[in-house]
């Protein structure tokens, strides 16, 4: 049977400078929610990359002496970098200047005029470079130091030029309906209203070319103007798919199950995006995702790391799986939040070393002491063996549920409640006090507590890809037997394995200063 596929999408990142944390925790997210789908398996497509065209990348080289395409080539191989260093598991990496990505966006604009709703005008209003936005004279405000701002508080300019327009305001309705027959199109709910509102209160054709410079994909069939960055930007989604050819190999991962973005982002995702794929003819994606944005609010981080935005100094300094860890639990996911050093310490030691780490440490290095280095037989279950065992396997249920809603801390949350009671099971029972009064039942107690490892291992892979690999090895669970369908009790451990050494994997983070006494 044909596995069911999956194609999951980041924003493309603008490359007029390094990456940063918002980067980071975007595409972490996006690589935790692509995992648990492959382990649970999916045919996942799962897609990231850079956003190389607008005005804001030519004003940055220009500033910067260079041509927007050295500025792109150099940017793209940071964030191509960063990928590298954060695991992540993308099956794609697109650049908008790609041959591949010009074709596509001239073929959708085409489909769109072909359809009646590209006109040429005379734009006259206000636009952010900062955000490639046009706003509504009523979004933006004039402040005390005279310049005028856009809802991001960024600074508008008044531009005025020929232009082609996209005809926004025909599909209102029609945008309001897919929200109603779809609550699930935009998430989490706040975002969604924010649509819906903006989108009640009156939708303006849009202007979608440029004719001041050149730094952009021509509009086919007249060459004096360059499209919109957003037109080209959001077409990347079918591009990598293979569009126009919808009978490239990629073509059956559309429609994208979701687009993961920050919440800046969602009028484009939400109501730009589906009005110009109605327009062309073309499949709509399932869901649009809004999260949060993250903030530094510590200030020690930035004495002992440095460049507290960096996040490849952060993943120095912490771990990556740390940071990961830190990052995808500790914020909802979908809300703001904040990273500081003392949170990141406090998760990294609390919940990584101490339940998890001291966890498969004690109970292995029994097993290595106590069990001749082998996995221990397994007697008759108690209740309490049986009860820890059923949870384990819950939590994956809840894990499903929350990631098909993007709510990834709520998955994370319910694997590691399941770590917390198993170490309530551990010290509950006792095995070092069985080892002399019955240690049948201790090595059922070990057996016990090293398959809820290997469960919890199993189940942590999307997060904490590379430790949780390291606890597996521990366990020696084979490579190809740690998708999710390896959780049920069929495929626990087997008694005899030979196991190796075992060796702490979450090592506790101390404190500089406190390491160096
Ligand atoms: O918006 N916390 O690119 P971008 C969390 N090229 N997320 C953040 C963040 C923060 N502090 N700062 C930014 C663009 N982001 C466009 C996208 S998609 C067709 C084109 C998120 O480099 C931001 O919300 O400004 C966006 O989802 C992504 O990082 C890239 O931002």
């Amino acid at each position: 049977m044909a596995r069911e596929k999956f194609y999951l999408t980041t924003a493309i990142s603008y490359p007029n400078g390094k990456p940063h944390i918002g980067h980071a925790y975007e595409l972490i997210a996006s690589d935790a929610l692509a995992r648990f789908q492959r382990l649970d398996g999916k045919d996942v497509f799962f897609l990231t990359g850079t956003d190389e065209h607008g005005i804001k990348m030519l004003q940055t080289a220009r500033k910067e002496g260079i041509s927007p395409r050295e500025l792109a080539d150099r940017n793209a191989a940071e964030f191509q970098r960063m990928g590298a260093a954060l695991n992540s598991s993308n099956d794609d990496f697109i650049r908008t200047t790609e041959k591949r990505h010009h074709e596509s966006s001239q073929a959708i604009w085409k489909a769109m005029a072909a359809n009646g709703d590209i006109y040429k005008g005379g734009y006259a209003g206000w636009y952010s470079v900062r955000d490639e936005a046009y706003y509504g004279e009523e979004e933006t405000e004039l402040r005390p130091d005279g310049l005028r701002y856009g809802p991001q508080g960024t600074p508008v300019d008044w531009v005025e030029e020929e232009s082609y327009f996209f005809r926004l305001s025909a599909y209102q309705d029609k945008l309001l309906a897919l929200y109603e027959k779809n609550p699930g199109f935009i998430g989490p709910s706040e975002r969604r209203n924010e649509i819906v509102s903006f989108v009640k209160s009156g939708l303006k054709d849009l202007s979608i070319s440029r004719t001041t410079f050149d730094w952009g994909i021509p509009v086919p069939g007249d060459e004096a103007h360059v499209m919109y960055v957003w037109v080209d930007a959001l077409t990347n989604y079918i591009t990598a798919a293979g569009y126009p050819d919808t009978n490239a190999q990629r073509w059956h991962y559309w429609p994208a199950d979701v687009h993961v973005i920050g919440k800046d982002i969602t009028r484009f995702h939400a109501v730009y995006w589906p009005a110009f794929l109605m327009s062309a003819g073309i499949e709509l994606p399932k869901r649009v995702f809004g999260h949060g944005f993250v903030f530094n609010r510590g200030e020690k981080m930035s004495k002992s790391v440095g460049n507290v935005i960096d996040p490849l100094a952060l993943v120095d300094h912490y771990g990556l799986d740390q940071l990961r860890y830190f990052l995808l639990r500790e914020v909802p996911f979908g809300q703001d939040g904040n990273y500081s050093h003392e949170a990141i310490v406090n998760r990294t030691n609390a919940d990584l070393a101490n339940d998890l780490g001291n966890l498969a440490q004690r109970s292995l290095s029994m097993i290595a002491k106590n069990c001749g280095g082998v996995v221990p037989k397994r007697g008759a279950l108690s209740e309490a063996d049986k009860a820890m065992l059923a949870q384990a396997n819950a939590a994956l249920a809840t894990a499903r549920k929350a990631m098909a809603e993007q709510a990834i801390h709520l998955a994370l949350g319910a694997i590691f409640s399941v770590v917390a009671e198993a170490n309530r099971y551990f010290a509950g029972q006792e095995p070092w006090a069985l080892k002399k009064t019955d240690p049948e039942r201790m090595e059922t107690v070990l057996h016990t507590t090293a398959e809820i490892i290997r469960r919890v291992g199993l189940l942590c892979q999307p997060f904490i890809p590379g430790s949780a690999a390291k606890l597996l090895d521990l366990l020696a669970v084979p490579e190809d037997a740690r998708d999710f369908d390896r959780l049920s009790d069929e495929h626990a451990l087997v008694a005899g394995t030979a196991l190796p050494a075992p060796t702490p994997v979450f090592p506790r983070y101390v404190e500089p200063e406190a390491a160096e006494a």
